[in-house]
């Protein structure tokens, strides 16, 4: 049931271990509270500043929004175009140096960085228009091979799996970075990932999470947006389960197919002892032997990242359980077999919620989605979450099915696998189609698609 999609090693003498005040300590955010308080307080400033220009002599567009530039930090006069639609300056880096500037500072995983939370707040005093809302952004991150893919639908895949996610981004407000070149030669497969995460933190210091999703799952609830107030005491967040890493002892204790990190020194320390279990380290072959004699369920020899994770939350428990926070309540990720059955119910539950109410059949702008995913909460309060549920899973991973080689497990049929990510493909696009006025009425057709008709009530307001 389990993709050899995962791999990993350990390496004990370059294993880095941390004091032992730093390992007792709670997870710490990247950016403290004080400091975002003091951003919020000077952005309170602003805002009044900003009123008050939008009062004198040259009119301005009549946007609430704070606009970076009226900082007038580089003392010019606002631009519009500089600006993203979030209110953040995308003209304006000052010659101060920061971190970037630093030759010491690498983007390689062979050099850990030091001292990143200071290195992060400095460059984000230095770039105020990002520090509204910076605890709360977040960087998705995925990736393919460099190479066409072998499968001949791959690269179609590959692009639906991608699309699906930009999608998601854009209901959002998240970046999103693809990458298909290996940062590393030596971390390959499933250890390519750890090299463009740590690229992505340096990338992206107005980031507080980056989230790297794997290229062969997808979100199939474009409207459920994660719980970040659960975690804001923790740097890691994976689906996982306790019981089956301390009791069982199962390589499949987890899915590192799916994970937020926080972007802060710990998380840099963490991938650092983490990627030192892969084929960077001189140990590798041995770190696939403790793989394979701590989880007898582990089938092949070299070491993984999924086994190198769950191993290190077994065997340093004290260090990283209260870091690591193991999402077992809703499908942070999860299992396309167990999955796909569910599709058909949920879309029947889901419409006939829509028929009893016409607030969630109002047509509307994308950009206004999540006010639509908040009002539908009220009518799932009964659906549950995970597994038996009747909610849109939130990520279905194609877990062993490996859509670009098409060197799907042997104990999936091709055609389970294809037909089951072109159905989820389509569950999911069906969500996204409809702001654009389409449906698509066969889940597996998409010639299927016509426009939705008109559905405004005649007798009264939204229900
Ligand atoms: C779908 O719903 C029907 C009718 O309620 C039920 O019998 C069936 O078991 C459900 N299928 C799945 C996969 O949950
Ligand atoms: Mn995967």
């Amino acid at each position: 049931m389990v993709s050899p999609e995962l791999s990993s090693h350990y390496n004990n003498s370059n294993h880095h271990y941390y004091s032992s005040s730093m390992a007792k300590r709670k997870a710490f955010p990247g950016l403290t509270d004080g400091f975002l308080f003091l951003g919020g307080a000077f952005f309170g400033l602003l805002l009044v500043w900003s009123f008050s220009s939008l009062s004198s002599s040259t009119p301005r567009f009549g946007s609430t929004v704070v606009q970076s530039d009226s900082l007038g930090v580089d003392g010019k006069k606002p631009v519009f175009p500089g600006c993203g639609s979030d209110g953040v300056n995308l003209r304006y880096d000052p010659p101060e140096e920061t971190f970037y500037d630093d030759p010491e500072v690498s983007y390689t995983i062979e050099k850990k960085v030091e001292d990143w939370d200071r290195k992060r707040r400095e460059w984000l005093k230095l770039h105020p228009s990002f520090i509204a809302g910076a605890r709360e952004r977040v960087v998705l991150v995925t990736g393919s091979q460099p190479k066409p893919c072998k499968n001949p639908i791959g690269d179609h895949l590959l692009l639906r799996f991608f699309k699906n996610k930009v999608d998601y981004c854009r209901i959002h407000g998240y970046d999103i970075f693809y990458n298909n070149v290996l940062l590393h030669p030596k971390m390959k497969s499933y250890w390519a990932k750890i090299p463009v995460v740590k690229a992505a933190m340096l990338a992206h210091p107005e980031a507080e999470w980056i989230w790297w999703v794997d290229s062969d799952a997808l979100f199939t609830d474009m409207e459920f947006k994660l719980p970040l107030e659960r975690y804001k005491n923790h740097n890691v967040v994976v689906h996982g389960w306790p019981k089956m890493i301390y009791e069982k002892k199962s390589w499949t204790s987890l899915n590192a197919g799916v994970f937020l990190i926080r972007n802060c020194q710990w998380s840099m320390d963490f991938m650092d002892t983490w990627a030192n279990m892969g084929p960077i380290s001189s140990d590798y072959a041995k770190w696939g032997d403790i793989q394979r004699s701590t989880f007898k369920d582990k089938l092949f020899p070299e070491s993984d990242d999924q086994s190198a994770l769950v191993y290190l939350l077994y065997k340093e428990r004290e260090k990283y359980y209260d870091n690591i926070y193991l999402e077992g309540e809703f499908y942070f990720e999860g299992y396309w077999s167990e999955i796909l059955p569910t599709y058909d119910n949920i879309t029947e539950k889901y419409s006939e919620i829509e028929r009893g109410v016409r607030t969630l059949r109002r047509r509307h702008g994308e950009k206004v989605s999540e006010f639509y995913g908040a009002q539908r909460e009220q009518y799932l309060k009964d659906a549950g979450n995970g597994r038996w549920s009747w909610r849109r899973p939130f990520v279905t991973h194609f877990t062993g099915c490996q859509p670009c080689s098409g060197d799907h497990n042997q104990m999936y049929s091709g055609q389970s696998c294809w037909g089951g990510m072109v159905k989820a493909l389509n569950f999911a696009d069906n969500q996204v189609l409809r702001k654009y006025g389409f449906i698509r009425h066969d889940l597996l057709d998409s010639s299927s698609v016509s426009p939705l008709p008109f559905d405004y009530p005649d007798d009264g307001p939204w229900g």
